[in-house]
């Protein structure tokens, strides 16, 4: 095929950098942004080095005036066919009555934002391509709550109605939204930053769990889903390791 750019946010660690390496295997010229600019080198180096084209691009998905200055700067790359929305986290486990408003700002900034921020800006690119596709990495949290997630779960429920609206708003123009909502990922950081580095809080998460996902299972998704034939869309794929049956029942060994 023809080169296509793939541009992935979030891409220094966890589900970000497993999806930039899937996109580069299957083809793609793929733009790693994150605001680590080291981490991003170092996957650079390691992808180019196995004869992957890639590029580096430190960027805060939401500081939009950034956002705009990279989106501006992307006309020196083979068209954008796809984005993957993956920059996001969680913060915090603490209930509705007491949680932090500075924590669900946090959250909802780069959860909501960030997506809108960067899809907004990459839309004119996208559409233009002629077959572009949106990916929204959202969560089983922006489907279903529960206890102590709060901020998070009203977050990715903004994240994901973000993909439904906006399927409903391009339709008949050729940009295809694909939302992947993964269920437990056990991942470098995510629930470390949950739990602000609380080491064995954030491994209790997954104590017992024979398999959680791992970030490759989600990204190898994610390169499946954006490689099918342009006019078919996987609108919301939902995926979670064969122990959990819902946010609430995981199966856990003693
Ligand atoms: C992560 C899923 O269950 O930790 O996006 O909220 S959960």
């Amino acid at each position: 095929m023809s080169t296509r750019t793939a541009v992935v946010t979030g891409a220094s660690s966890g589900i970000g950098a497993a999806t930039a390496r899937r996109l580069a295997e299957a083809g793609f010229h793929v733009v790693l942004t994150a605001r680590r600019a080291e981490k991003l080198d170092a996957l650079a180096k390691e992808l180019a080095a196995d004869g992957r084209s890639v590029a580096v691009y430190a960027l805060d998905v939401t500081d939009r005036a950034a956002v705009d200055a990279f989106a501006a700067g992307l006309d020196a790359y083979p068209p954008v066919h796809v984005l993957v929305n993956n920059a996001g986290g969680a913060l915090g486990t603490d209930p509705v009555a007491t949680a932090d408003p500075a924590d669900w700002r946090a959250m909802f900034e780069v959860n909501v934002l960030g997506v809108l921020n960067v899809t907004q800006a990459l839309l004119p690119a996208l559409s233009s391509s002629g077959d572009g596709t949106i990916v929204v990495l959202s969560s089983t949290a922006g489907l279903a709550t529960y206890e102590g997630g709060g901020g998070y779960v009203a977050a990715k429920h903004g994240a994901h109605v973000i993909a439904e609206t906006l399927r409903l708003e391009l339709n008949g123009h050729p940009v295809r939204i694909i939302e992947i909502a993964p269920g437990m990922v056990k991942t470098d950081e995510f629930a470390l930053t949950r739990f602000r580095g609380d080491a064995s809080r954030a491994e209790a998460v997954y104590a017992g769990v024979a398999e959680p996902l791992t970030a490759d299972d989600v990204a190898d998704t994610v390169a499946w889903a954006v490689t099918r034939p342009a006019h078919v869309n996987v609108d919301l794929l939902v995926l979670r390791p064969r122990a959990q049956a819902s946010n609430y029942k995981v199966h856990r060994e003693q």
